[in-house]
């Protein structure tokens, strides 16, 4: 993937060593009085080349921090998805249809366009005619919304490939809250029985809990060494071809060695100077957006590891966490004349207060 190029001199030395074969081979003897006067018109002419090509960098191959290589680009690292709040995910879906006859203007996605006046028309009774939504992500649908011209009841099959479904559930018009919810990529709606009326879906909307791509905040990736070639005079200049995603933000930095071993610290690329080398090494580091907040509900009832807090003998979490305003403490029992005698030992500095001290 040729997203950064080095503008460089490699084909203007391999050029120059052409040059050379054709000049020093016997059939140029006598062109030039000597060796020397060779060597220097050679020399004059490599001033002279300019570059001719540019060294491309795999960016599949390199070291990566909190980066990846997936479609052709580098990216963040994707991190575990974050569940967002319920959402209408046909909305972002892609759809289609089946039908033995589609009006023009009635097209599948006139039924997830959130826009009540248009809708997916089979144009007459067609039991067997589907329409479809790809979610492009698994999701746990928990409501179905429908509305047709004229349904009186659908089924709704479920499928992770596209190929193979299943029926989940039938459906009745408007709005179906699931017992259970379906778990599936692609929905697909038949056996809709519109009566004489057109079989058709105005509107289908499918709920489920938004599922967002969460990324590693930054990364890095840098490349391997480059080698320019033996016949290495000087870099000219590093482009990168490539786009940088909204709210992603991109620093290009390069190192240079004599020997391939010991390189200098990376500096960013800035204008056409870039650090001078025989081997080169491109860092790119990235940053993105801040990542969404979860959202996570405590109930502070010591349910799950998420609710468990670590309370003490003066705090409580019952639901709410709070500081206990009654202390029980353990009494010792004496004989007292011809009663009972409660004692117990009261830590003072513990206490703001003490409003009331009773015996159960
Ligand atoms: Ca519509």
């Amino acid at each position: 993937m040729d997203v950064i190029s080095l503008g460089k001199a490699l084909q203007a030395i391999k050029a120059i060593k052409e040059l050379n074969d054709v000049i020093v081979a016997p059939q140029a003897e006598g062109r030039f009085p000597t060796v020397q006067a060779r060597l220097d018109w050679i020399e004059g002419q490599a001033n002279l080349l300019k570059v001719l090509g540019s060294k491309s960098i795999n960016l599949e191959d390199g070291v990566f921090e909190n980066m990846e290589y997936a479609a052709g680009a580098l990216r963040l690292k994707a991190g575990k998805d974050v569940i967002g709040g319920l959402t209408d995910v046909a909305r972002t879906g892609i759809p289609s249809a089946s039908a033995s006859y589609i009006r023009d203007q009635d097209q599948p996605i006139s039924a997830i366009d959130g826009n009540s006046n248009t809708g997916w028309n089979a144009g007459k009774v067609d039991r067997s005619a589907w329409f479809q939504v790809d979610l492009k992500e698994i999701y746990e649908i928990k409501t179905v919304k429908i509305i047709s011209y004229a349904m009186s009841s659908g089924d709704l099959y479920t499928s992770n490939d596209g190929v193979n479904f299943t029926k989940s559930v039938s459906l009745v018009p408007g709005e179906n809250v699931l017992a259970t919810p379906i778990s599936t990529r692609y929905v697909r709606i038949t056996n809709l029985n519109t009566d004489t009326q057109w079989t058709s879906i105005i509107s289908l909307e499918l709920y489920a809990n938004a599922i967002i791509k969460s990324y590693a905040p930054v990364g890095s990736w840098t490349s391997p060494i480059i080698d320019l070639g033996e016949g290495y005079l000087n870099g000219k200049a590093i482009e990168v071809i490539s786009s940088i995603s909204a709210g992603t933000s991109a620093l290009i930095s390069v190192a240079s060695s004599a020997d391939g071993s010991v390189f200098g610290g990376f500096s960013p690329i800035s204008g056409a100077s870039i650090p001078q080398g025989r081997y080169l090494k491109v860092k790119v580091n990235l940053s993105g957006p801040p990542a969404p907040d979860v959202e996570r509900k405590l109930d502070f009832n010591q349910s799950s590891a998420e609710n468990t807090f670590a309370v003490d003998t003066f705090s409580i979490a019952d639901g709410k966490l709070s500081l206990k305003t009654g202390i029980d403490l353990t009494t010792s029992k004496a004989t007292l004349g011809a009663g009972v005698q409660f004692t117990a030992v009261i830590d003072r500095s513990q206490f703001k207060s003490i409003e009331k001290v009773s015996v159960k």
